[in-house]
């Protein structure tokens, strides 16, 4: 039997549950979903792209990358979660077209056009056998399953694990992938607005899901190539993550 008491309690009573409901949802179950949501998990058909984590390009070598060595930590991290893992190695002929020593009157950081294209000249680095083209001593990748080098044309630069600056010339690596059912790859290393970035957009134009992890790279960022990179990336679809949104 209704009174009038409960008549009037009534409005009330269901507002208070509403709002009780409500903070609940707020305080526990959003964040609990959001942050389960946004962790990514790579399959068996995803690889981890390891580019140029190398001596050249960190403190001590011959071009080295601002914070370099602060990605061997991240990647070393990111590594377990990976069924598959492809490290890359520039790894240049001695007087390669890539060296600002190899053009008269040219400084490192210069750029100067090709047969191939516009061509940003550097210090000398990465000359294959030298110890300044290791792997830096630190990553810890015992599961990787291909190294794969890239640059070794003296006339012909490869930003790209993909393919060489002549826009031609394939290193195999898609072929590679794709023969081994893989699907989406994890860019990651040195550096971010170069390699990486050559190397994520090939890895697109090819066909492959592409995640670039932001944390576990560093940039060159000549001219504004940071940004520039990023904005190409992003246009053709590139995701940008981070190595905390990996499971
Ligand atoms: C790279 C410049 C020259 C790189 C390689 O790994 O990003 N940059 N060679
Ligand atoms: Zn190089």
């Amino acid at each position: 039997m209704m009174t009038m008491t409960m008549l009037r309690n009534a409005p009330q009573r269901r507002h208070f549950l509403q709002a009780a409901a409500a903070l609940g949802a707020a305080a526990i179950a959003p964040p609990l979903l959001a942050a389960d949501a946004k962790k990514i998990s790579p399959s068996a058909q995803a690889a981890l792209i390891v580019v140029d984590v190398q001596n050249c390009f960190v403190d001590g070598g011959t071009l080295p990358v601002k914070g370099g060595a602060d990605v061997v930590p991240v990647i070393n991290a990111l590594a377990p979660k990976f069924q598959n893992i492809i490290v890359t190695q520039d790894w240049h002929t001695p007087g390669h077209t890539s060296f600002a020593s190899a053009h008269n009157g040219t400084k490192p950081f210069d750029s100067v056009k090709l047969n191939y294209g516009n061509q940003v000249l550097w210090p000398d680095h990465c000359v294959q056998g030298t110890d300044d083209a290791a792997l830096h001593k630190d990553l810890k990748l015992p599961t990787a399953q291909l190294i794969i080098r890239k640059g070794y044309n003296k006339g012909v630069d490869s930003y790209s694990a993909f393919q060489e600056a002549d826009r031609k010339t394939v290193t195999g690596l898609a072929g590679y992938l794709k023969a081994r059912g893989i699907k989406t790859v994890y860019v990651t290393g040195l550096a971010t607005d170069f390699c990486v970035a050559w190397t994520a957009l090939d890895a697109r134009a090819a066909g492959f899901n592409v995640y670039v992890i932001e944390d576990a790279t560093r940039a060159i960022d000549l001219n504004g190539s940071l940004a520039k990179a990023w904005q190409q990336m992003q246009a053709k679809g590139v995701k940008r993550i981070q190595s905390a949104d990996v499971a």
